[in-house]
């Protein structure tokens, strides 16, 4: 079967899902083994020096995870995919592939937090330094570069404020001083936005979030180059350990084949929910891509083809009343995560971005009172209802 023409929808279902050549079954089998058999040492030997196909053990490769990675490369508009136990597996495992000691990186400022604590905390220990830059400053960025800088690592929109990135542009400035730029698409998907097209050279997602869409798994996913996904990040995935099991991979093929009917339903309800919101008295800010007021709108119509499922929101009152409002939630639920059929709520500066310093957080507009809200797939005249009460509850008298 050949695949280049078939539109996003249909490669979603069938790539990586053709029926079993075996026994014909439609649904191929989850390979749930740790190690595979040889027929000679001659044979085992030809498979571990590359010189023929097969599998060798279960930390390096299985047939469910090959399907899986056929399916996200066909999707991202991509040579290759690998995919990883977790994305911070897939985000550790591509920085380990790129750097060296006495190397530098630019990192974006507003990333998950899990990202800016692998810069801050792991590579700083290996005498990598980075510099976390507003990218979207493409002075500040063009500033930042020095000649051991290695790659630009950016998320678009960000976690957990949304803001936006000119990926087209920053390409261009990484191109010209021969760097990498890596691109975080976990909150768009391919769906929505395809970074190499619009010049980077790898994306990561966690697959955790709308990929796998059902909250019941952890994964990650790289998509780059053959060359670099074949050789380059081949080590580090199978000396890291950081390995997807068959059974999640199972779990993120059945979850991609919706992908396009969850991210249409995340996308209208969280359009509506932003709408509903910004004409709201107890909302003192709101910060949603589909939005005519968000301060980025221009470039999210140039690079989306849609919006997602994500608002950053603070309540007037900041902190404290933004406590009493996720407190008195009942449909949706107080969690991190995102991307599930189900709404989420968290308070970053508590949760997700507690790693983060303070000060850094706040100058980058992580404030105290921000309120993150994955929009999930249920009806939304129920999720307006949730938050329509819980507004009711908080007390915004003299409050600013
Ligand atoms: N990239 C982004 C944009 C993320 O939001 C996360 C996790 C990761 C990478 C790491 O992926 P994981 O290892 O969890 O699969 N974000 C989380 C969040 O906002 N709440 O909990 C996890």
């Amino acid at each position: 079967m050949t695949h280049v023409n078939w539109s996003f929808e249909t490669k979603a279902v069938h790539v990586g899902s053709e029926p079993c050549p075996q026994t014909g079954a439609l649904v191929s089998p989850i390979y749930q083994t740790s190690t595979y058999t040889f027929k000679s040492t001659e044979e085992a030997g030809n498979i571990f020096a590359g010189e023929q196909a097969g599998y060798v053990y279960g930390r390096v490769s299985s047939p469910t995870q090959h399907e899986l990675e056929r399916k996200i490369a066909a999707l991202e508009g991509g040579e290759a995919c690998s995919a990883f136990a977790s994305g911070m597996a897939a985000i550790a495992s591509v920085c380990t592939a790129l750097l060296e000691s006495g190397d530098h990186v630019i990192c974006d400022t507003v990333v998950y937090g899990g990202t800016y604590g692998l810069f801050e905390k792991i590579f700083s220990k290996y005498n990598v330094e980075a510099s976390f830059i507003d990218t979207s400053d493409i002075e500040k960025l063009t500033n930042a570069i020095r000649p051991t800088t290695k790659f630009v690592y950016l998320e678009s929109p960000a976690n957990p404020t949304l803001k936006v990135v000119d990926i087209a542009e920053v390409s261009n400035v990484c191109k010209k001083h021969d760097l990498q730029l890596i691109v975080d698409n976990t909150f768009m998907t391919p769906y929505f936005q395809k970074p190499l097209e619009l010049g980077a050279d790898i994306v990561v997602h966690s697959a955790t979030k709308f990929m796998g869409g059902h909250g019941d798994l952890l994964a990650g996913v790289v998509v780059g180059s053959e060359r670099f996904i074949k050789e380059e990040l081949h080590d580090p995935l199978t000396k890291l350990g950081g390995i997807i099991s068959p059974f999640t991979c199972f779990l993120v093929k059945r979850g991609l084949q919706t992908l396009a009917l969850r991210m249409e339903k995340h996308n209208a309800n969280a359009l509506e929910i932003a709408r509903y919101l910004e004409g709201h008295s107890k909302i003192k800010s709101l910060a949603y891509p589909g939005l005519e007021s968000f301060s980025q709108y221009e470039l999210v119509k140039k690079q989306m083809s849609g919006y997602g499922g994500l608002i950053a929101f603070e309540v007037v009152g900041g902190l404290k009343n933004g406590q009493v409002f996720c407190d008195n939630l009942k449909l949706i639920q107080l969690a991190v995560s995102l991307g599930d059929v189900g709404t989420l709520i968290e308070h970053p500066a508590s949760m997700t971005h507690r790693s983060v310093p303070i000060e850094e957080r706040r100058k980058h507009g992580i404030t105290d009172g921000l309120i993150r809200l994955s929009v999930g797939i249920e009806n939304a005249t129920d999720i307006i209802g949730d938050i329509e009460q819980a507004l009711a509850k908080v007390e915004t008298k003299g409050a600013e």
